[in-house]
């Protein structure tokens, strides 16, 4: 190149780099120097955005940790109060030189007046939603005043309630614990439905900036959105349409369109238009041939494609978006079948057993969920061998972060709508500001390859239709309206904005949803029978669905994790009153985990024996109902227990507790979750043993059955056999008469080991007793155990001389996790098991507990 040629190249790259820059919108968050004070008083205190009001008077040591004890009692006056948030900020001239500058709000909690230098900007009642406000009028250079005056949520709604002849049936929302009787006001706030306590959550009904707030400015266009819509997706290719709203200053003449494989920078789509002043939707079809599909967990691998797409005029670039999508398709199926009516994922092609949990807003004060947490809270799923987690309607859309987190690892999400066991004043305005939620956060999170379908609610049609609400409202002459407000809502807004904005996306107006109630045949189902119907444990081997979208069985956390919430000695009794506090299903829940246990096992000695034995309890019984829906498909065909994690410290059905660490259940789920399951079930005198396998290709291995004698390892029966197990089905694969199979011994005397082994050597294995547990004859054992260092931690091996039982091993402090724990050891086979801990070699083997169940009594 010559050196005359090179300056002109070296001019023009300069030239177009620098357009490049000053062209692209520019964002500021505005997280700094923020303080607040409670409106009717002086005194202000510093204050962090995003936030809640709760988190900063924490931080400002004005309350204690509301979590701890009985504190919650003592703070519910924050809630009737109004807060006043402040702060000051600057502008640079580059972005104040802008033709527009917005303040962009991604969340306020809830009822909020926003004052930008003395004028009012917006006014915003819905937490869920994002307001975006012009502010380029009223913004200055320096020292721009940004003030948030939040109204009470009770003072706002109350007057609502009292003001109505009739009241809207609500869900568990604990208004007499707020202090304001039984007047259940949470359904007139567009406001997460668990801050006013749920059966598993405290009453901390919240304030405060709770997504972050950013400065956006710009000149002639921005992108507004970008929807990848796939549609036309297979192994071979994928046809999608990038749906690219932009929003122009002025008509611009040849604007240009392109979508780039960000990986390769290569052009895969491009389009050119005019634009006309304000909003353009413009669209770019392209075609990937042999395109990476998006797997979930179990299935392949969770691959994504990053796609650039960005807004050209006269070769500079004005704006660009990028996304990371995963090429799949996925349907969720319904359809009428020689039962009733089924309901399965089909994911690029392959009808998919979902396996997983319902999850719950990962704390009352949300702001503060780390990234940390999210993922671990994923990686939890995916490492339990989920594929899916429905975000149930009581919390909150969850954050960004939690659904990219998703597409990485392979979850998939059942979506519900944030409406949970209640009815809602859903007309008018109300209405209207749902459809703006509703259009929001599906434009949010339709790009995202997790999302599998959305549902209207949780539970408020089988309320109506099985729960005597449509009773009532017949009674006293208001079920027509309340049921149009229903409809109007359930079976109207929200499924037009799935059409419009997320079209071939799955929506049910509820969860459950059937053709009828508490149905076996259609749908899928919420099942309580066990619990909140106090059936027994083995009643999960008796009901069916096509779909299990819900039960649960309740534990206290571990001893370790109590001891944080409630650390003194008095508190060290389910019925005391700090365990009582901390647990919100009802006077009766405690003492019904208790009756559980004394049914189906032996009493326990202690205290900490009987929060062992909790676990223990509801994760046989989770076991149970997972193996018994496995069983059953492919006519069921998911199985979602309730629930995969906790918003504070709580005794409930979550298989993890607040602080993260695994219960029984979460371990116990692992196994019955994993690609294979071999699964044991007597009915009367035989015994069957069910293979089922996830795998998409046939498996053939080695089945073996083994009764042992529990008081001297010998072994009564045998039976080994070559199987072949078919590609993503359930079948019973062997059948005997429990007479014969024990040669005389005693029930009560016996285990029995189950196990396949595919060609590669990989070994699935189960046990079964024939009697419930409380009969069965444990012996004494002798557990010893060899301790050396690996890298993050500690390995242990454990033997033990004779069966021992959900073999539980723990430590103080919560920077510990263990690779296994609850797990039997069978005599002969040694049991390894990483923990991972920060602590000595000495200090671990000092502090290292191991107890059995022998040790329980
Ligand atoms: C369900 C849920 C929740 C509740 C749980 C336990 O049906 O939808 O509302 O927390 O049961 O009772």
């Amino acid at each position: 190149m010559s050196k005359s040629i090179l300056k002109v190249f070296i001019f023009i790259t300069i030239v177009l780099c620098s357009s490049y820059s000053d062209a692209q919108p520019l964002k500021k968050e505005i997280d700094q120097s923020w303080k607040f004070k409670q409106w009717r008083l002086t005194n202000w205190y510093p204050a962090k955005v995003p936030g809640v009001v709760h988190l900063d008077l924490l931080a400002n040591k004005i309350i204690e940790d509301p979590f701890y004890r009985l504190n919650e009692r003592g703070l519910q006056w924050i809630d009737k109060e109004d807060w006043m948030y402040e702060t000051h900020f600057d502008v640079d001239d580059e972005m104040y030189r802008k033709d527009n500058i917005v303040l962009d709000f991604k969340g306020l909690d809830n009822y909020a007046d926003v004052y930008l230098n003395g004028d009012k900007i917006l006014v915003a009642d819905n937490m869920f939603r994002e307001w975006k406000v012009d502010v380029k009028s009223k913004v200055k250079l320096k020292d721009n005043k940004l003030e948030v005056f939040f109204h009470s949520p009770i003072k706002t709604d109350l007057p609502k309630y009292d003001a109505l002849p009739y009241q809207y049936r609500t869900g568990p929302d604990q208004a007499e614990n707020g202090g304001i009787f039984d007047k259940r006001i949470s359904i007139f706030a567009r406001k997460a439905g668990y801050q006013y306590g749920w059966d598993w959550g405290p009453r901390f009904v919240t304030t405060g900036i709770w997504r972050p707030v950013y400065l956006e400015a710009w000149n002639e266009l921005r992108i507004d959105n970008v929807f990848f819509h796939q549609k036309e997706v297979s192994s071979k290719k994928a046809v999608i349409t990038t749906n690219v709203e932009v929003v122009a200053d002025d008509n611009m003449k040849d604007a240009k369109v392109l979508v780039k494989d960000n990986a390769t920078g290569k052009i895969v789509g491009e389009v050119n238009s005019d634009l006309q002043k304000g909003a353009n939707q413009l669209s770019v079809t392209f075609a990937i041939n042999n395109p990476k599909l998006w797997w979930c967990n179990g299935l392949g691998d969770p691959n994504l494609y990053e796609f650039k797409t960005e807004v050209q005029h006269n070769s500079i670039v004005l704006d660009n978006d990028i996304k990371k999508i995963g090429i799949r398709s996925m349907k969720m199926i319904s359809e009428p079948d020689e039962f009733g009516r089924n309901l399965y994922l089909e994911l690029n092609g392959v009808r998919v057993f979902s396996k997983g949990a319902n999850y719950v807003p990962l704390d009352n004060f949300t702001p503060r969920i780390t990234k940390e947490k999210y993922e671990q809270t994923i990686l939890d799923a995916v490492n339990a061998n989920m594929n899916m987690l429905r975000v149930w309607g009581g919390g909150i859309y969850e954050d960004d972060y939690f659904y990219e987190l998703c597409d990485k690892y392979g979850i998939m999400v059942w979506q519900d709508f944030m409406f949970a066991c209640s009815l809602y004043p859903s007309e008018g305005k109300f209405l209207e500001n749902i459809k703006q939620e509703a259009i929001d956060n599906v434009k949010r999170l339709r790009n995202h390859a997790s999302i599998a379908l959305w549902a209207g609610n949780n539970e408020a049609r089988e309320f109506w239709i099985a729960w005597g609400w449509k009773e009532h409202y017949e009674k006293i002459g208001y079920a027509d309206k309340v049921w149009k407000q229903y409809t109007d809502l359930f079976e109207g807004v929200l499924p037009d904005v799935i059409k419009q904005y997320s079209p071939g996306t799955y929506y049910q107006s509820s969860s459950p949803y059937s053709d009828g109630s508490h149905d076996d045949k259609n749908g899928d189902r919420h099942y309580w029978g066990v619990w909140h119907g106090h059936k027994p444990t083995t009643e999960f081997n008796v009901v069916r669905s096509r779909f299990f979208s819900e039960y649960g069985f309740q534990s206290f956390p571990e001893y370790q994790s109590i001891k944080i919430f409630a650390p003194e000695p008095s508190d060290w009794n389910i019925t005391s009153e700090v365990m009582m506090a901390h647990q919100r299903a009802g006077s009766y829940a405690n003492p019904l985990i208790e009756e559980y246990l004394l049914n189906e096992y032996k009493k326990p000695k202690d205290f900490q024996s009987f929060i062992y034995m909790s676990q223990v309890l509801q994760g046989d019984a989770i076991k149970t109902a997972i193996e018994a829906h496995r069983r059953d498909m492919p006519y069921c065909m998911g199985t979602l227990f309730w629930q995969h994690n906790d918003c504070w410290p709580v005794a409930s059905w979550s298989s993890r507790d607040y602080y993260g660490r695994w219960k029984a259940q979460h371990y116990f789920s692992r196994e019955a979750y994993r690609d294979i399951l071999v699964s044991p079930i007597a009915n009367e005198n035989v015994l069957d043993v069910y293979i089922v396998s996830d795998r998409l290709s046939a498996t053939k291995g080695n089945f073996k059955l083994k009764v042992v004698n529990l008081e001297d390892n010998s072994v009564i029966n045998e039976v080994s056999q070559a199987v072949s197990i078919p590609a993503n089905n359930g079948k019973k694969h062997f059948s005997t008469d429990i007479t014969s199979l024990l040669k005389g011994a005693d029930k009560n005397k016996v285990f029995i080991t189950v196990s396949f082994t595919d060609k590669q050597g990989v070994e699935y294995s189960n046990r079964y007793f024939l009697v419930p547990q409380k009969e069965v004859n444990f012996p004494e054992v002798n557990i010893t155990r060899t301790i050396k260092p690996v890298a993050g931690g500690f390995e242990v091996v454990l033997h033990s001389n004779k069966l021992a039982r959900a073999v539980f091993l723990s430590l103080d402090g919560i920077d510990n996790f263990f690779g296994n724990n609850y797990f039997d050891i069978i005599p002969g086979n040694s049991v390894a098991l990483k923990v991972q801990t920060s602590l000595t070699q000495s200090q671990f083997e000092k502090q290292l507990k191991i107890i059995s169940f022998k040790d329980a009594y």
